[in-house]
């Protein structure tokens, strides 16, 4: 299977996110790809080609025109202010606020985003278009016919909302793939996201569609982050309701509760009979992951990629969360290697 991998993933590299009181290193590093791509090669897993350029059109087809342009402009604003340190908000509008973009850079910064652990670097608007560029890359491949692709993402993207960043995120690679898809003859399309935190970003993108199937297996929102989305119940709304299911499982997890989960969203993917499948796929659901509480080891990753090859549909594996360094590649590959191996 072929992976998709742009080294201009480093350029993103943050010092410190605001994390139980402190600034603490960021676990979301340049290290994460390097050693994922490592694996990829050290396991034969097939070719690595680099991203074609699509522009912004694409981006723009899932985000609002001037979150983008904020992205692009961030650094050089925050620049200007005299400071070299990362960019980070540290305030926001809650209940009974206004949602007016201010002019300074620390309120735009506070209005495009949910969180203080998503720093904005020099490098990182050339990272992130990027990013979207390999999304884009593997969703034109799967478009051309391959059946199984691998886009090695990084900064990952199911935090991102059409018009926010937070959770590490700025473009929401997997719902940019699975729009392009759409607007090249797809008609339906399913993402599953198994990463550990709940696809906030993707599940608002496509709420009120029934054009994406929206499936998430993620830490309980009432225990984990991203805390204010991923309920049960958020079943969709108008011509979406319906398509989007979400399983939230509390911390501590079991790997056969993990599966049940996994099978009864592969079930609701069958059902629907999408095109094709969007994976984000985090790692961070393993049992050593720093930042997670649930207990997948790295064996369990061949029989997730099996069991999402059982679906017998293209299949686009986009990367998302994973911290346990020693380990995230194994595990990401583990997932890879059985998921080509049985569509093959
Ligand atoms: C640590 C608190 C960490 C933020 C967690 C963000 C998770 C990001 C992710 C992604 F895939 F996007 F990278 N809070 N004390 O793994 O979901
Ligand atoms: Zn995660």
């Amino acid at each position: 299977m072929l992976t998709v991998y742009s080294n201009d993933h480093r350029l993103h590299h943050g010092k410190g996110e605001l994390s139980e009181g402190e600034l603490k290193p960021c676990y979301e590093c340049p290290e994460r790809a390097d050693l994922v791509l490592a694996a990829v090669l050290r396991s034969k897993l097939g070719d690595v080609i680099a991203p074609d350029d699509f522009g912004l059109d694409p981006v723009r087809r899932v985000h609002n025109a001037r979150y983008v342009e904020f992205l692009q402009q961030a650094w050089d604003l925050w620049a200007a202010e005299g400071r070299d340190c990362d960019a980070l908000p540290i305030n926001w509008a809650v209940r009974g606020m206004r949602q007016i973009e201010p002019e300074h850079i620390d309120g735009k910064l506070s209005y495009f985003s949910f969180d203080a652990g998503t720093p904005i670097t020099a490098g990182t608007w050339t990272a992130v278009a990027a990013a979207a560029n390999v999304a884009l890359t593997g969703a034109a491949k799967v478009h051309g016919g391959d059946g199984c692709v691998f886009a090695l993402c990084r900064p990952p993207g199911h935090h991102a909302a059409a018009d926010y960043l937070g959770g590490y995120c700025f473009l929401n690679n997997a719902a940019i793939a699975s729009q392009y898809l759409l607007d090249h003859g797809a008609s339906r399309i399913a993402v599953l996201d198994i990463d550990y935190h709940h696809g906030n970003g993707t599940q608002s993108i496509f709420y009120e569609r029934n054009d994406v199937l929206f499936v998430s297996i993620h830490g309980d929102p009432l225990q984990e982050y991203p805390y204010f989305l991923g309920h049960a119940d958020e079943r969709g709304a108008g011509p979406g309701e319906g398509y989007n299911a979400n399983f939230p499982l509390r911390w501590q997890s079991s790997s056969s509760e993990w599966f049940n989960a996994l099978d009864a969203g592969l079930k609701l993917i069958a059902g629907y009979a999408p095109d094709s499948v969007v994976i984000s796929l985090g790692v961070d659901t393993y049992i050593d992951d720093p930042i997670s509480q649930f207990r997948l080891e790295s064996e369990d990753y061949f029989r997730v990629g099996s069991r999402i090859a059982g679906l017998d549909i293209p299949m686009l594996f986009v990367l998302e969360g994973g911290y346990a360094i020693d380990d995230i590649g194994t595990n990401a590959v583990n997932v890879l290697i059985s998921a080509a191996g049985t569509a093959d």
